[in-house]
């Protein structure tokens, strides 16, 4: 479903704020028809996870139940509207009831899905909405959670195969929206450079519809059929090209006869790989940023839209262009944002742990994996800033990511069969990303040197995260200096354009010393300045994102102080470190 907005002929109420709820570890709830009313509620804020609104709800990954009141507009009932349920994110799964009645289910965090909800919801009466979050760590889930092992850093509290905590609950707005019965169901927009014009190509799909007409800078364009499908292209003469540099934003609105209307942003902007080099409109652009989290205290993973505007003021200090929304999907507000401040984005599904070493559980995953990027595709797919797709983060071929990288867990020789089923996956998603959206890029994100050069042969960029002067090389920037310069090569000799995607210490603020020792702000800034002299005399390298922007909160474990991974060169509060201003001299050098 199109963004929600508000105008002439649609509109939308959001249930941010206080809501019932009710965890039921004995998952009893259903069969006692907690739909209808919660026995003993408490009150919750939504959005926010709900590890950190009580203390008894920190480490709680089981079924919560969510249950708010509501009276819709009555002048929704007039006329030909459609009622929709809108759920921006419920980690992991949710089950929804509206007035008692079971309306829909879906599984995955971070991506929104809409129901159907006309001739269920009452315009002009109460509702009852409940929704059921399914927080379960599971390992046929994705990211896989694996409770009770003993999988990463030497054991994590809770234990699972991906380092950031794992919050759970509704995370974004739920939304009831009302539409045009017969509107505009979709709009799908690509961009050309032609000379000094722009071509916007913009695809409107709706289920009836006698003439449609598009309008961007004064220049219109209409169309009639009755297939559900209409084609149209805008010529916008000198037009304004979309940059990290001049993110320009043209109005674009579509409308349907006198039924419907939309309007969106529209970037015009290419994105290309040439050889081994990354071009945007054309011309070679190099990324500097961040890996990232949506990370807050008090809110945990929930959308907190003054730290979405802080960390842009903040990405503007320090020179930023790019980030990746490491290691799934980022609110709507996010992606906004980043379209009108100009950053490059790599968008990444939720596919962080996986490995192939079970063909049972990676057929099961992989089918997840396909539908996290339908869905994400359909819900950034307008986005100028979003330039390409990431179909995973440090996948291995088996065992665990922690028995690769610390020799612990892995097997010595990886099984032919596993490496056969990652190719197997990473040229599925591959395509299937390009066949989705062919105006952007598509990738994996590597861990170090361990990955199969099949898998690389799949992605537009090769992508690698390397830790050498942290988890190897220890403390020894010299010897760090040699080995990721020799791991770059390595990526280099693929012919293609090649982005350091991670690199990091950690770093607790506030540690110091005369020689750059690990954890102090000395060591962390200087092995910034080491990659960043690597990565210059390499012509094939398009791309540095140091991991990572700010502190975040992950599982307990002996490398993580205080519960948070600490490479950010901000720390959680956002305060920045000493490396935060080795960057921003580096990134901003002269104009500051
Ligand atoms: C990489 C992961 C990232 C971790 C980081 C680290 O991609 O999620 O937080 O390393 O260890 O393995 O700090």
């Amino acid at each position: 479903m199109l963004y929600p907005v508000r105008n002439k002929y649609r509109d939308m109420t959001t249930l941010d704020g206080f809501w019932d709820f009710q965890p039921d570890p004995d998952k009893v709830g259903e069969e006692e028809a907690w739909f209808s009313s919660l026995p003993d509620p408490r009150p919750i804020a939504v959005p926010a996870s709900w590890n950190t609104q009580y203390a008894d709800l920190a480490e709680f990954f089981g079924l919560g139940w969510y249950q708010t009141e509501t009276t819709l507009p009555s002048y929704w009932q007039q006329g030909s509207n459609r009622i929709y349920l809108r759920v921006g994110s419920a980690n992991y799964a949710a089950t929804v009831w509206l007035n008692g009645e079971r309306v829909g289910h879906h599984e995955g965090g971070h991506l929104p899905f809409a129901l159907d909800v006309t001739g269920i919801a009452r315009p002009g009466e109460s509702n009852t909405l409940t929704i059921l979050v399914d927080a379960e760590l599971l390992p046929d889930r994705v990211p896989p959670g694996r409770q009770g092992g003993n999988i990463m850093m030497g054991g994590t509290k809770p234990s699972g195969a991906f380092d950031f905590y794992p919050y759970s609950g509704l995370h974004r707005s739920v939304q009831f929206v009302s539409q045009p019965f017969w509107g505009i169901e979709d709009v799908t927009v690509t961009t050309d450079i032609d000379g000094a014009d722009g071509l916007v190509h913009i695809n409107v799909l709706a289920e009836s519809f006698e003439s449609v007409t598009a309008e961007m800078a004064g220049i219109s364009a209409s169309a009639t059929g009755d297939d559900g499908s209409i084609d149209l292209t805008l010529r916008i003469p000198e037009a304004r090209f979309w940059s990290p540099e001049d993110p320009y934003l043209y109005k674009l609105t579509v409308s349907l006869g006198t039924v419907d209307a939309y309007s969106l942003n529209v970037g015009i902007r290419t994105v290309a790989v040439q050889g081994d080099k990354l071009l945007l409109n054309g011309q070679p652009v190099f990324l500097k940023g961040f890996g990232k989290h949506e990370d807050f205290p008090f809110n945990g993973r929930g959308l907190n839209r003054a730290v979405v505007l802080r960390d842009a003021e903040l990405y503007d200090w320090v020179g930023a262009n790019s980030y990746r929304t490491s290691h799934y999907p980022y609110s709507e507000d996010w992606m906004d944002m980043a379209d009108r401040r100009g950053y490059l984005i790599i968008d990444e599904i939720p596919a962080v742990g996986l490995d192939f070493g079970d063909a049972e559980l990676v057929a099961k995953r992989s089918k997840q994996c396909s539908r996290a990027l339908c869905e994400l595709v359909m819900r950034d797919k307008n986005h100028p800033s979003v330039i390409a797709w990431s179909v995973a983060n440090e996948p291995v071929v088996a065992g665990s990511v922690a028995g690769m990288f610390l020799g612990g867990g892995g097997p010595q020789k990886p099984p032919q069969d596993a490496i056969d089923r990652g190719t197997e996956y990473f040229r599925g998603m591959i395509d299937l990303a390009h066949q989705l959206d062919a105006s952007r890029l598509a990738l994996f994100v590597a861990l170090g040197d361990r990955t199969p050069d099949s898998w690389f042969e799949t992605a537009d960029i090769v992508c690698t995260n390397q830790y050498p002067g942290w988890y190897s090389q220890s403390g020894d920037l010299a010897a760090a200096r040699g080995a990721l310069g020799a791991a770059l090569d390595k990526c280099g000799a693929f012919g293609k354009p090649v982005m350091l995607t991670e690199f990091g210490a950690d770093t607790v603020a506030g540690y110091h010393a005369t020689n750059p020792e690990m954890f102090t702000e000395e060591y962390q800034s200087a092995m910034i300045e080491m990659a960043m002299a690597v990565i210059a005399e390499r012509p094939y390298m398009v791309g540095f994102h140091n991991w990572c922007f700010a502190d975040f909160a992950t599982r307990g474990s002996i490398l993580r102080v205080g519960g948070e991974n600490r490479k950010g060169v901000f720390t959680r509060l956002r305060e920045p470190k000493m490396a935060a201003h080795t960057l921003r001299r580096a990134w901003k050098g002269e104009e500051e």
